[in-house]
């Protein structure tokens, strides 16, 4: 079991903003490059991680999640009604958000504008690329966005050349909430990949077997290898009586099979590439008093 201090504290942080507007370039100054790699893909149903930092800021530990919202598009298309809808669901989730927006943009979408004026989440307006303009258009900028929209901040910067990413970052952390680490720490701040892949494979049990079955098992990733064009993820079902084993089986193996199909299938969303997946299932009856977290990430090899 991990420990945290008391005063933990943790948050979503969903970052929003047209296409180039150098989201995925603030969020590399933001997570540093090590973290965000593995994380840029990862898609859970609301939000799409793209990174994850644990730290320590004024003597306080923290975790802070990352994640994206699909561009904001306009109104003609007929997509629009859904994305909408889902824009709304990660902004109340999130606990701060970044509006990102470039020195030089134009902006014509009044209902992404008036959604984010409605939300009870802290907004932080950010006017990227100011390294292309001059202090006056700067300046400029900022007055329009004063006047014309209500945020706790607005914050200039250049995420290319990490002018004003500190200030940014501590604006985020002062306002993130009290609150225990979303994901296990340790174990993600090294190998994230079997984390994720761990946790989708469980999810899919979860969603394929009734009763106690999802329970009495645990899910190790034995093997993670990316290769050029596919990652080989191999797997190991945990489960404590030969019983249980047959169940996840199913009858000639179809159920196990079918687990397997809709867990690559998301893998293969999850990590943006082709995924193979091997599984197999082992009766291990002492598995939960094992390394558990060591074992499930693969640390024992
Ligand atoms: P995203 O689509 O919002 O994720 O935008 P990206 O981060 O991919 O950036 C889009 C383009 O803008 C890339 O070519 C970046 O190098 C560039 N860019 C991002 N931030 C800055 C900046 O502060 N200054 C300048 N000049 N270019 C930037
Ligand atoms: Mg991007
Ligand atoms: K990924």
């Amino acid at each position: 079991n991990e420990t945290y201090a008391p005063d933990h504290k943790a948050g979503y942080v969903s970052i929003i903003g047209k296409p180039n507007v150098g989201k995925s370039t603030l969020m590399n100054e933001l997570v540093g490059e090590r973290l965000s790699i593995i994380t840029s893909k990862a898609q859970t149903t609301r939000h799409r991680i793209m990174g994850i930092l644990n730290g320590v800021h004024d003597g306080q530990e923290f975790q802070l999640v990352y994640s994206d919202t699909p561009g904001i598009i306009k109104p003609q298309y007929r997509l629009h009604e859904s994305m909408m809808s889902f824009v709304r669901g990660s902004l109340e989730d999130a606990d701060v958000i970044l509006f990102v927006t470039d020195i030089f943009e134009k902006y014509d979408e009044d209902d992404v504008i008036e959604r984010l004026q409605k939300t009870q989440t802290p907004v932080l307006l950010l006017i990227n690329k100011i390294d292309l303009a001059t202090p006056e258009q700067v300046d400029e900028k900022i007055k329009y966005w004063n006047e014309s929209f209500k945020s706790e901040a607005i914050i200039p910067i250049s995420a290319l050349n990490s002018v004003n990413i500190k200030h940014v970052f501590k604006a985020i952390v002062t306002r993130l909430p009290v609150h225990p680490p979303y994901f296990p720490k340790d174990e993600l701040t090294d190998r994230p990949e079997r984390f994720f892949a761990s946790e989708i494979i469980r999810e899919k049990i979860f969603l394929n077997y009734k009763k106690e079955v999802p329970y009495s098992c645990e899910v190790v990733i034995t093997g993670f290898k990316e290769k050029d064009d596919i990652i080989v993820i191999q797997s190991e079902i945990l489960v404590e009586r030969a019983t249980q084993r047959a169940i996840l089986l199913g009858e000639g193996g179809k159920m196990i099979k079918k687990t397997g199909i809709m867990a690559r299938e998301e893998l293969e969303r999850f990590f943006g590439k082709k995924v193979f997946l091997e599984q197999y299932v082992k009766v291990e009856p002492d598995w939960r008093t094992k390394e558990r977290a060591l074992k499930r990430f693969g640390y024992e090899d």
